[in-house]
């Protein structure tokens, strides 16, 4: 297996990190690509006002996960672990105890592999990984990086790649926080990571979460939940606003709802019941059970008392699962919303898409039928809710 190692502060890690990585991987053929950010690394210390050990490595996992190549991509705390300074001769020594037999392809950037000769044993970094450095197509170091290589390679016996990267707006990590601090900065990150920097208030960013404006609350809400979910939760936004546009419903209460509707999904059971708790929301027995029935309660609990939302997002996102007897214009399109947005692709969405622009009603129908038969089907119980939804539907829409 070819792995490729890639050490860094990440303070904070942006999208030039991950651009670079995504490039090694296909230019090296990785088959696994692993960030390991560090502690303190040898030549500097840490800017004063550094976010934790503990948030950064969470803020790298977080940007790695928007790569979406889960098994392939991974974040090691090795180095957050290790006491005092951060040698990459130690992790690498370490990473061939862990991957005896494999290939190690250590990433770096023009800087750091032209100043290779001063770091600690780089006799020793040669002999355990080969060397990848990173060159931008309009910088001039190309022919530096060249001779390096082969210097290292008479030197140290290393093995050398340059990886050249497309024309990308080049930003360091320095300049970023110097940025974030003014209040700018945000298009170098993704987007989940800036949120992570929002809610924590790092790098003096001082947001008011509960009044956000809707591109911080996405933010917010992303930084919360695997990448693999972010289409879903973009694309219950935009299916809630249009159908708040075509049944007259408040489209910013609609967009609010829809971004924050699944916030909190891949919370653990008990920090659900711990938000539970807080919020006095008193879970079911079968809500006991079942994290997944409990994710549109607490996400209503954090919407309302994290991020200042209204009863009535309160509410729609607090229904969006099990639906109810009798819910209201903002509930059913949360709820409808979250079923048929354009990355929604199960038989009949389409005819379901086609009701709820015509009736509203006989969408939510279709929809908690399916649901019954799916839930049934799979041997689920039915929570009572569903059923007082349906029944109540059933009731009402009889002429
Ligand atoms: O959060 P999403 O995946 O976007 O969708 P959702 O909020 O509708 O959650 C779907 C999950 O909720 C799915 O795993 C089934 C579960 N669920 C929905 N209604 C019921 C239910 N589980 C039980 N036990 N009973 C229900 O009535
Ligand atoms: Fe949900
Ligand atoms: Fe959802």
């Amino acid at each position: 297996m070819k792995i490729g190692v890639y050490g860094g502060t990440f303070n904070p890690p942006h999208l030039g990190h991950l651009i670079s990585a995504r490039f090694a991987m296909d230019a090296l053929g990785l088959d696994k690509l692993i960030f390991v950010p560090a502690a303190v690394p040898p030549h500097k210390e840490l800017p004063e006002g550094s976010p934790s050990a503990e948030k950064r490595l969470e803020m790298m996992a977080i940007a790695a996960d928007t790569l979406l190549l889960p098994g392939k991509v991974e974040v090691s705390d090795m180095e957050l672990r290790r006491e005092g300074k951060s040698y990459t001769a130690d992790t690498l020594r370490q990473l061939r105890g862990q991957y005896p037999q494999d290939e190690l392809w250590l990433l770096m950037g023009a800087d750091m592999f032209l100043s290779l000769p001063n770091w600690r044993e780089p006799e020793t970094i040669c002999a355990l990984a080969h060397l990848a450095a990173f060159a931008r197509k309009e910088g001039d170091t190309e022919e530096a990086l060249e001779r390096q290589g082969s210097y290292l390679s008479r030197t140290y016996g290393a093995k050398t790649r340059v990886v050249q990267l497309p024309r990308i707006t080049p930003v360091s990590s320095t300049q970023l926080r110097e940025l974030l601090k003014r209040g700018e900065g945000q298009r170098y990150l993704p987007l989940a990571v800036y949120g992570y920097i929002l809610r924590h208030g790092l790098y003096g960013v001082q947001a008011d979460l509960t009044a956000l404006s809707n591109e911080d609350l996405r933010a917010c809400s992303l930084s919360m939940v695997y990448a693999k979910r972010h289409a879903h939760i973009l694309g219950v936004e935009e299916e809630a606003v249009r159908l708040a546009k075509r049944w007259g419903a408040d489209q910013e209460l609609a967009r609010r709802g829809g971004i924050l509707h699944d916030c909190t999904k891949y919370l653990s059971l008990e920090e659900h019941l711990a938000i539970c708790e807080k919020y006095g929301i008193v879970p079911d027995e079968l809500e006991r059970e079942s994290p997944k029935l409990l994710h549109s309660k607490t996400g209503a609990a954090l919407a309302r008392n994290l991020y200042g939302q209204n009863d009535e997002i309160y509410w729609a996102i607090y229904w969006h699962t099990t639906g109810k007897a009798d819910m209201s214009l903002l509930e059913k399109i949360i709820y409808l919303a979250d079923y048929i947005e354009p990355n929604r692709d199960f038989e009949g969405v389409e005819e379901m898409r086609r009701l709820c622009y015509e009736d509203l009603d006989a969408g939510l129908l279709m929809g908690l039928e399916m649901s019954v038969e799916d839930l049934n089907e799979r041997g689920v119980p039915i929570h009572k809710n569903t059923r007082g939804a349906l029944e109540w539907l059933r009731e009402h829409r009889k002429g």
